[in-house]
């Protein structure tokens, strides 16, 4: 892959609307991935390799955790400067912010508003510091999209609960310590449960042959007769509402993450078609791909507001459900437009992993998909406004 040169488009001066605590957290994440991800994430990506080697530097720049409070090992930060990591980091590669936002979101998040404090204490400052690593288990063979209707089930035993089922399709499972798992207990309601690796009965295998998200590590969860202790099942919530609001702050990370891809396409592309010469002039000066470029820029720019104000919200405590779902279909969508634009700016050298837009525009098949489909984000804005559930 070419060396890192990426620059950071602010067509409408968005950084005006930052605090030096979020300029400096961005500085700091941005230099770490042109350090630490992009000199080594094409090879990983090729090989279908999660890059472990790197799980370090992740928790030393705060991303496990980064709006978990500070005595707990998380960074105290507030949600713009969580959304500035996710953009940053996912500016280098989609999988690497996935296995951010699911230490975060989906297993710090959860442990965090719904743990005991036994539980937050055991876990939280190891999964901060990436002495643990979790993954999270929502989706299953037959209900993706659709989860209330899950059937991975557990049972009072007396001193334990039994634990029985599958999960397919999840983020870090290979190699995670620790799963919040999602699962009916006898009287049908959803309760999380941190299920631990060792325990007999439970088992990961990875899933292969992807041609997204290639450098992270996705695989099933399942579940034989685990013997699951009673101390581990999570008391603060249940019910289908508990792992969605996890999945709201997952979500939240995504509108901004999908900024730093967008933003490296938009980049790659400017620059290469300043460059590169065809019938005597650079293709930048032809109309068609100004349009495109414009296009880019214009589209970047409404999703820098959006994510901004958002944060704004989120910081208020005022952002709801419907305003995150929004904002993650509509900039995940916009990223993967422009990779796609910028793929084909590129010509033949677009396909190559000597640049970085092929691999993106492959990773956003996965986020245009995981974390709630983009059509089932649409589906939630349309009973947002109208008072009509298209899911029932
Ligand atoms: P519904 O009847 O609407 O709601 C059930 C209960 O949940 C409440 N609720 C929410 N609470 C918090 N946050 C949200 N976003 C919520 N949405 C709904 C709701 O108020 C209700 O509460 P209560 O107290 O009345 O019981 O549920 P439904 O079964 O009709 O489904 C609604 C729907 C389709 C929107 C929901 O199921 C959904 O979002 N489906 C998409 C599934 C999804 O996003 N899966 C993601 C799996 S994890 C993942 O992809 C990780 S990728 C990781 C990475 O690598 O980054
Ligand atoms: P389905 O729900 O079967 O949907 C198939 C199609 O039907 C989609 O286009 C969908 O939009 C459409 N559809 C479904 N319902 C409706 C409807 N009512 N109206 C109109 N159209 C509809 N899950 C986890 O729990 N944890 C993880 O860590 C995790 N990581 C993932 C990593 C990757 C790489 C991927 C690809 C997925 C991951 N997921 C994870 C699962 C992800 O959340 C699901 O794939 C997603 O929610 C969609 O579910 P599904 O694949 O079963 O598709």
């Amino acid at each position: 892959m070419k060396p890192d040169v990426f620059q950071s488009p602010d067509y409408y001066q968005i950084d005006d609307l930052l605090n030096e605590e979020h300029k400096l957290v961005r500085e700091a994440t941005r230099d770490w991935v042109k350090k630490a991800v992009s000199p080594i994430i094409e090879d990983h990506a090729q090989a279908a390799t999660f890059p472990k080697e790197i799980l370090p530097g992740l928790a030393e720049i705060g991303a496990f955790g980064p709006y978990i409070p500070e005595n707990y090992g998380g960074a105290g930060l507030d949600y713009i400067s969580y959304g500035l990591i996710m953009q940053e980091i996912e500016r280098g590669d989609s999988g690497i912010r996935s296995t951010a936002s699911v230490q975060s979101s989906l297993v710090m998040f959860p442990i965090w508003k719904y743990g005991s404090e036994a539980q937050r204490e055991k876990y939280l400052p190891k999964l901060a510091s990436g002495a643990l690593m979790g993954c999270f288990g929502l989706t299953e063979p037959n209900h993706g999209s659709n989860p209330g209707g899950m059937t991975t089930n557990f049972s009072d035993q007396g001193d334990h609960y039994l634990l029985n089922g599958a999960k397919l399709w999840i983020s870090n499972s290979p190699f995670a310590d620790i799963a919040v798992v999602w699962a009916k207990d006898e009287n049908k309601r959803i309760h999380g449960l941190i299920v631990e690796r060792g325990m007999e009965g439970f088992s990961t295998p990875e899933t292969h042959n992807k041609w997204s998200l290639r450098a992270s590590a996705t695989g099933e969860l399942i579940f034989d007769n685990v013997k699951v202790p009673k101390e581990n099942l999570l008391p603060g919530r249940s019910g289908l509402g508990a792992p969605l609001s996890c999945l709201d702050s997952a979500r939240y990370g995504i509108a901004w993450g999908a900024i730093g891809v967008a933003m490296d396409c938009y980049d790659t592309a400017l620059r290469y078609a300043k460059e590169r010469e065809q019938f005597g002039k650079p293709i930048g000066a032809t109309q068609l791909q100004q349009k495109k470029l414009a296009e880019m820029i214009t589209e970047i720019t409404k999703a820098q507001l959006l994510a901004w104000r958002l944060g704004t919200l989120k910081n208020e405590d005022k952002a709801t459900s419907a305003q995150i779902s929004m904002a993650k279909r509509n900039n995940v969508a916009m990223a993967a437009d422009i990779a796609r634009e910028a793929r084909q700016i590129l010509g033949g050298m677009g396909i190559t992993g000597d640049y970085s837009v092929m691999r993106h525009m492959m990773n956003l098949e996965s986020v245009i998909t995981y974390e709630g489909t983009h059509d089932i984000h649409l589906l939630i804005t349309g009973l947002d406004i109208t008072g009509l559930n298209a899911f029932k």
